[in-house]
C-alpha cells in the first residue's frame, strides 16, 4: 500500500503528472458549476456524455501550452491558466444568474451600453461559495508551496507537449462531430449560448463567440454612413401609399401578434378523417372582420423562428446563414416595432414565451427592438408534465400569459409565441384528441394532432380575451412563422395535397403560411396580393395609422394597391402572381408548369430576379454594416438598452407602479377583479 501510494505521489511530482492532476480538478470544478450554476438542459445519454466530458479537449489544448515552457515557468503558466480560466467560469456564473444566459464578448466590449449596469448589482448577486472555483488553485499552490509537490526540474520533450496539442485538436473534433449528430447546424444556425456550452464547453463558446463578435465588428467597421444612400434611395422608389380605405382604420387598439409555430397555409380547412385540424383557425380566417391572405409565403432561412420575428417587426429579411438576432441583436441598432409604437403612438410593448430568454438571443435582441416586457420562462410556472419540447405547452403558456396580459397599460403591443406545434410535434397522450395522418412517415403525421392542439390554445385564449374585455378594442394577428414539414418529406407531402409527386414549384407554394389581421368592426376578406413576413410590419403600421413614411423598411403595405408582389425567398428564388423562379427554371404560377420564355419574358423575369437580389442584399448590408446606426426616422429617438430588464421583480414593479399612475390595464378597468382563465388542459386540473 505506501509502495503504491509512493508510486503515485511520485508520478504527480512528474510535469506530466501535475498536468493531469491540473486538468482533472478543473474538470471536476467545470463540470459542477455546470450542474449547480447554470441549466444547460443535457436530455438523454449524448447530451450528457458530451456535457460531462467537454471540459477536457479544451483543457488539454489551454493548460497545454505551458508544457511547451521549462522548469518553474511551466507550472507557474498553468497556475496563470487557470486563475484565468477560472475566471471566465466565475464572470459567467454571476452573469447567468442575472441574465440566464452566457457572456459574449459583444455584451463585455459594450458593457456600459448593454451590460444593464451589471457593475452595481455584481456586489448583490455574488455569493461567498462562488469563490470556490479558485479553490483548486489555492490547494495546488498550498501542495507546490509546502513540497507535498515537488517542481519538477527536468524538460519535458516538446514532441509530447505537441503530442498533446493535437490530441486535445482530436478529441475537440470528435465532440464537435457527435455534437453536430445530435443537433445539425450547431454552430452555423447559432441557437443559443446554452447549447454550445452544453455540446461543446465553455472555452469551445468562447472561441466560438470571439470569432463571431471579430466578424461582426469588422462588418460594421467596414461600413459609413454613405452605405446607407443606396439604402435609402431603393426605398424611396419602392415605397408605395397606403390604400385610404384602411389607413389609420384600426388606430389606438391593441395589437396581438399570435405567433402560430411552423404552422402552414395548407392546415386552414384541412380535414382528417372528415374532421377539421383547426376549426377555430378556421373560423377566425374566413370570419368577415379578418383581412386573411391566401398568397402569403414564410420567407425564412436558417435562423428560422428568429428571421421570422426579423423580418414581422423590422422589415428586414434574415441573413443567408445563421441568424440575424443572434449575431447582430445585441449591439446593432433597430427601428422596430416596439420601439415605433411606443414613441409614436405612447404603446405598452410585450413579448411572451415559454422558453428560456436565451434561446435565438431573444434577452438581449428584444432590448434593442424596444421591448418593455419580455415574459419568459422564468414568469412561468413549471411542474412536470407541464413543458413539451422547447417550452410550455401552449394552453398552460396562454392561461399563465393571462395574468400579464390583464396588467399591461394599454395599449399595448403583445406578441405571444406558441411553441407546441414545433418538430418532432411531440404531444402527450391526454393532450391527443385528434386523429393523426396516415402518410407512414412518422415525423409527419403528428403535425396535424399539434397543430389541432394550438388551435384548441387559440380557442381558449380567444375565450378569454372576450371576457377580460380585450377582444373588441384589439387588432389580432395571427400568422405561421415558416414550414413545419421540411421538403425532405417529399413522399409524404404529395400525400397530404393529394398529389402523385411533388414538383420543385409545389413545395415552393408549400412556403404559404397563413397570415390574418382581425379586428372588431374591419372590413376583412380573403385577399389574393402576393405578399411575405417582410410586408407584415408596414401593413400593420398603416392600418394604426402611424406615421412610416420614412422607416427603413424592405417590405410594404398588403393593402396598398400599386404594390410590387415580387415574394423573395432567402435563397434568391421568387414567387409572383405569374411567374415562379426556382434555380434555373421558370413556372407558370397559376398552372405550376415550366415556361419557355419568350424574350420578352426573359427580360420581365430578369427585372424581377434583379429586384429580389437587390432587396436582399441591401437588406443584408443594413444588418451586416449596422447602417441603422447612420439614421434616424423623423422624430424617433435611438432605443436605449439600458432602459430595459427583464428582471421578473423590476418588471413587476414597474407593473405595479403603472397600474396606479396609468390605470389604463384590462385589470384596472375590471375593478381590479382578475378575469378567470378558462381552459380545459388535462395539467391544470
Ligand atoms: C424556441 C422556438 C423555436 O424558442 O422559438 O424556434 P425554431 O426552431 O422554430 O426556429
Ligand atoms: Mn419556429
Amino acid at each position: 500500500m505506501a509502495n503504491f501510494f509512493k508510486r503515485n505521489m511520485n508520478w504527480i511530482n512528474t510535469r506530466m503528472g501535475f498536468f493531469l492532476l491540473t486538468i482533472v480538478l478543473f474538470w471536476a470544478k467545470t463540470y459542477i458549476a455546470y450542474q449547480t450554476e447554470f441549466t444547460l438542459g443535457a436530455k438523454g445519454s449524448v447530451q450528457q456524455f458530451l456535457l460531462f466530458i467537454n471540459p477536457v479537449p479544451a483543457a488539454l489544448l489551454v493548460f497545454g501550452i505551458a508544457l511547451y515552457f521549462r522548469g518553474r515557468l511551466a507550472y507557474w503558466l498553468m497556475m496563470i491558466i487557470n486563475v484565468l480560466e477560472s475566471t471566465w467560469i466565475f464572470a459567467n456564473v454571476l452573469y447567468y444568474r442575472e441574465f440566464s444566459d452566457f457572456l459574449s464578448f459583444g455584451i463585455m466590449k459594450g458593457s456600459s451600453d448593454v451590460g444593464n449596469n451589471l457593475g452595481k448589482s455584481l456586489a448583490q448577486i455574488t455569493h461567498v461559495y462562488d469563490f470556490f472555483v479558485y479553490i483548486d488553485i489555492v490547494i495546488l499552490i498550498i501542495l507546490l508551496v509546502t513540497h507535498v509537490i515537488r517542481i519538477d526540474p527536468r524538460p519535458f520533450k516538446r514532441r509530447y507537449a505537441f503530442a498533446i496539442t493535437v490530441l486535445s485538436f482530436g478529441l475537440m473534433f470528435a465532440e464537435f462531430g457527435m455534437a453536430n449528430a445530435d443537433r445539425s447546424g450547431l454552430l452555423t444556425r447559432t441557437f443559443d449560448n446554452n447549447y454550445i456550452v452544453k455540446y461543446m464547453g465553455l472555452n469551445e463558446y468562447a472561441a466560438f463567440n470571439a470569432y463571431q463578435t471579430q466578424k461582426e465588428s469588422a462588418t460594421r467597421a467596414s461600413a459609413n454612413a454613405s452605405d446607407m444612400k443606396s439604402v435609402l434611395k431603393y426605398l424611396k422608389q419602392n415605397r408605395v401609399s397606403p390604400n385610404v380605405s384602411y389607413y389609420g382604420k384600426e388606430k389606438g387598439k391593441n395589437v396581438f401578434i399570435i405567433h402560430l409555430e411552423s404552422f402552414q397555409q395548407f392546415l386552414i380547412d384541412y380535414k382528417v378523417d372528415g374532421k377539421e385540424v383547426t376549426p377555430t383557425l378556421n373560423k377566425f380566417y374566413h370570419n368577415q372582420n379578418t383581412l386573411s391572405f391566401d398568397n402569403f409565403y414564410n420567407q425564412v432561412a436558417q435562423g428560422k423562428t428568429s428571421d421570422a420575428e426579423m423580418m414581422l417587426e423590422n422589415s428586414l429579411f434574415g441573413l443567408p446563414q445563421g441568424s440575424a438576432m443572434t449575431t447582430y441583436g445585441t449591439q446593432n441598432t433597430f427601428q422596430a416595432a416596439p420601439a415605433i409604437l411606443s414613441q409614436e403612438a405612447g404603446y405598452t410593448s410585450a413579448a411572451f414565451h415559454g422558453d428560456v430568454p436565451s434561446f435565438w438571443n431573444r434577452d438581449n435582441t428584444y432590448k434593442s427592438w424596444g421591448y418593455q416586457y419580455f415574459f419568459s420562462s422564468s414568469y412561468y410556472k413549471e411542474k412536470s408534465g407541464y413543458s413539451i419540447g422547447y417550452g410550455l405547452k401552449d394552453k398552460i403558456f396562454f392561461e399563465q400569459s393571462a395574468k400579464y396580459i390583464e396588467q399591461l397599460p394599454q395599449p399595448f403591443y403583445a406578441k405571444l409565441i406558441t411553441l407546441t406545434n414545433h418538430y418532432p410535434y411531440e404531444l402527450d397522450k391526454k393532450n391527443t384528441d385528434f386523429p393523426a395522418t396516415k402518410t407512414g412517415d412518422k415525423t409527419v403525421d403528428p403535425y396535424v394532432q399539434t397543430a389541432h392542439y394550438l388551435d384548441q390554445a387559440f380557442a381558449e385564449f380567444l375565450t378569454y380575451l372576450k371576457k377580460v374585455g380585450l377582444y373588441k378594442n384589439s387588432v389580432i394577428v395571427a400568422y405561421g412563422d415558416h414550414y413545419g414539414i421540411s421538403n425532405n418529406h417529399r413522399p409524404a407531402i404529395a400525400q397530404l395535397l393529394g398529389k402523385d409527386k411533388v414538383t420543385n414549384f409545389d413545395l415552393a407554394q408549400f412556403q404559404k403560411v397563413p397570415f390574418m389581421i382581425h379586428a372588431t368592426g374591419l372590413k376583412g376578406g380573403i385577399k389574393h396580393t402576393y405578399g411575405g413576413e417582410i410586408d407584415v410590419l408596414p401593413t400593420l403600421l398603416d392600418l394604426l395609422g402611424v406615421k412610416n413614411t420614412d422607416t427603413v423598411q424592405f417590405g410594404q403595405d398588403l393593402l396598398a394597391k400599386d404594390r410590387n408582389q415580387t415574394v423573395a425567398f432567402r435563397n434568391g428564388n421568387f414567387v409572383s402572381p405569374k411567374y415562379t423562379k426556382i434555380g434555373g427554371t421558370v413556372y407558370d404560377t397559376q398552372t405550376g408548369k415550366v415556361l419557355k420564355l419568350t424574350a420578352a419574358q426573359k427580360k420581365v423575369v430578369a427585372q424581377m430576379q434583379n429586384h429580389v437580389t437587390t432587396e436582399l442584399s441591401l437588406s443584408d448590408r443594413v444588418i451586416y454594416g449596422d447602417l441603422l446606426r447612420f439614421y434616424k426616422p423623423k422624430g424617433f429617438k435611438k432605443v436605449d438598452k439600458t432602459d430595459f430588464t427583464y428582471k421578473y421583480k423590476p418588471a413587476m414593479e414597474k407593473l405595479a407602479e403603472a397600474e396606479k399612475t396609468e390605470k389604463t390595464s384590462a385589470l384596472v378597468k375590471n375593478h381590479n377583479k382578475t378575469t378567470t382563465y378558462k381552459t380545459d388542459a388535462p395539467e391544470l386540473k
